[in-house]
């Protein structure tokens, strides 16, 4: 249902947070790598069939000048989740971020914050959640589970002196 792509293996410790939410939160996904700049005929290939293989958001993730997610969104009828990775070519990570996140009306990247894969994870699981109430419910249970540890930790630290 979800396809994570990333423009390099140098990306996966980044990418796999996406990766590893979705499982928990039992959404199917595929991942694999999919470059602008070095594969870019694997590019127009993926960007153009993936809705028709069943796939309803793409999560897309690159460094530096990071082409990736704006190139599918461009030839791609799915919704598009960017996530800019802090890659050794990044100079601080600002190019990644603006790369992704400043798109041209017409083709939007949902960009979220520099390496937030997890978030991406989130946000795509909360997109398909929109058409499948039992997903929906265990998005619910994963808010409370982050709010019940937010008062956990509050009540341990208004207990020390
Ligand atoms: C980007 O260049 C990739 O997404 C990666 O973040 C960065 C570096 O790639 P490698 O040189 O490590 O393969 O296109």
């Amino acid at each position: 249902m979800v396809s994570i792509i990333m423009g390099s293996d140098s990306d996966l410790p980044v990418m796999q947070k996406a990766a590893d939410i979705l499982t928990e939160l039992q959404v199917p996904f595929e991942m694999t790598i999919v470059s602008a700049h070095r594969t870019p005929d694997r590019l127009f290939e993926f960007a153009k069939a993936a809705h028709g293989r069943g796939i309803k958001v793409v999560i897309a993730g690159a460094g530096g000048a990071a082409h990736l997610p704006g190139m599918v969104a461009a030839i791609s009828p799915l919704p598009v989740i960017g996530v800019p990775v802090k890659s050794s070519n990044s100079i601080d990570g600002w190019d990644s971020i603006l790369s992704i996140l400043q798109m041209p009306e017409g083709v939007p990247v949902a960009t979220v914050a520099l390496n937030a894969a997890r978030n991406a994870g989130i946000l795509a699981a909360q997109m398909i959640a929109t058409a499948d109430d039992q997903l929906l419910g265990r998005i619910a249970a994963f808010k409370q589970g982050l709010e019940a540890t937010v008062l956990e930790k509050a009540k341990r630290m208004e207990k020390k002196p």
